[in-house]
């Protein structure tokens, strides 16, 4: 196993017999070392390594809590009131090793496939950038968010509020690629992503490969993207290339993209048929299933978190609306009872992104469960109660994600 998980083995399509890890553990010397630093072999839950695996070292370890070689997600005292999440602080989330930092030794050549268009070609980045820029703010999220506060013991990494993130993207439309290269060919109806992690020898590729298909319809927001945050891509994010799908789950946002196809059909690569499926608890996954696509609405407090002195406080969060706008942040400091409108902070950057909020409260002494209850542009309000699920994904909930403050 790639990682400190106990089975069922997380949102990860991961179950790879003991063998495969001596694979994985063929390439570089580099690699090598990283992977034994951090090791493989389980850690107890709760027990988080006190370092960070070399190919995310460059992270500010302080703001994240390290729930494995290939899983961080950002401390919640960490999040912060800004308006975009630094890069050092954003959560990471490989299902597969990262591949080495190799990878990005000439940027610009890096080459990906459009296929499944009228003219299939390859281009590299150095060809995208010439065809279009923008950049786009979106939160990223992993489906397993959450997924800590289901009661059932939903398998895979135990995130709290942290596997998300506010961040920029710089890159081309995939719909401006498409155009130039004679647009989608007919009878297409999902835009296929594949990872470009070099996989392991004997095993079945379908079942560890990260390629993912999403609509069709999200063609219109789809884009190609080499920066994070105004710099290069890092690998640890998916540089050099990655497919970024705002509103979209963090699983359909594929690092290091290699391969882009149209396609009539949804792949066939288990983290497509049967991972990242919403189904009741202890039923298997499969295609009949939600898959974890569009992101829904949600929010959280971030500070103050255990106590506050008595007098003013300014309660703080952040909220976001998922595949719409957010429209507007309600935070209750009694459990839900009465709910006051708080103040969205900062500029809006746009309908993907999240926006932090603030409450100015006078708080006298004693015990006040805050909780937060965002609604987004179509209405869509959080709601009261997490909907149980196998995985524990998409948990949206307002009555698990508050926080009991201690006023003295
Ligand atoms: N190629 C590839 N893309 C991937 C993954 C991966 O393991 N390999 N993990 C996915 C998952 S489950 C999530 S939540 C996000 C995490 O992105 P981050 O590590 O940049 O935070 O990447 C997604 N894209
Ligand atoms: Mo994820």
């Amino acid at each position: 196993m790639l990682d400190n998980e106990p089975t069922p083995v997380d949102d990860r399509p991961l179950d790879l017999p003991a063998i495969s890890r001596r694979h994985l553990l063929m390439g570089s010397a580099g690699a090598l070392a990283s992977v034994s630093l951090l090791g493989f072999s389980p850690l107890a839950r709760g027990q988080a390594p006190a370092t960070l695996p070399e190919f995310a070292a460059w992270k500010s370890l302080n703001d994240l809590i390290v729930h494995s070689a290939n899983t961080m997600e950002t401390r919640r005292d960490a999040i912060g009131s800004g308006v975009l999440t630094p890069s050092d602080k954003l959560f990471v989330r490989n299902n597969l090793p990262a591949p080495d930092a190799s990878i990005a030794a000439d940027r610009d050549a890096w080459s990906v496939n459009i296929d499944g268009v009228n003219n299939p070609r390859a281009l590299t980045i150095a060809e995208l950038k010439t065809m279009g820029v923008e950049t786009v703010a979106s939160v990223l999220q992993c489906s397993g968010n959450g997924r800590a506060f289901f009661p059932h013991g939903a398998g895979g990494t135990q995130w709290s509020v942290g596997a998300a993130g506010c961040v920029l993207w710089t890159g081309v439309p995939l719909k401006t690629v498409v155009n130039a290269l004679g647009g989608v060919a007919d009878g297409m109806n999902y835009i296929t992503s594949t990872g470009g992690e070099e996989l392991p020898a004997g095993l079945d590729p379908k079942t560890i490969q990260v390629e993912r298909s999403i609509p069709l319809a999200a063609l219109d927001r789809a884009m190609l993207v080499w920066e994070l945050n105004d710099n290069p891509l890092p690998v640890t994010h998916g540089g050099p290339l990655r497919m970024v799908i705002p509103g979209y789950y963090g699983v359909n946002n594929v690092k290091y993209v290699n391969n882009v196809a149209f396609t009539p059909a949804q792949t066939d690569t288990k983290i497509q048929v049967s991972s990242y499926r919403v189904r009741d608890i202890g039923v298997k996954g499969s295609a009949d299933q939600p898959s974890m696509w569009e992101m829904n609405v949600k929010s959280w407090v971030t500070s103050p978190l255990e106590t506050a002195s008595r007098g003013r406080t300014m309660i703080y969060g952040v909220a976001f609306g998922g595949s719409q706008a957010v429209a507007s942040i309600d935070v209750s400091l009694d459990g839900g009872q009465n709910w006051q409108a708080a103040r969205f902070l900062g500029p809006d950057l746009g309908q993907f992104a999240w926006r932090p909020f603030v409450l100015a409260a006078d708080l006298a002494p004693g015990e006040y469960r805050v909780v937060s209850r965002a609604t987004d542009s179509q209405g869509n309000s959080q709601p009261e109660n997490r909907i149980d699920n196998e995985r524990g994904y998409g948990h949206n909930g307002w009555k698990d994600h508050g926080i009991t403050l201690k006023v003295t």
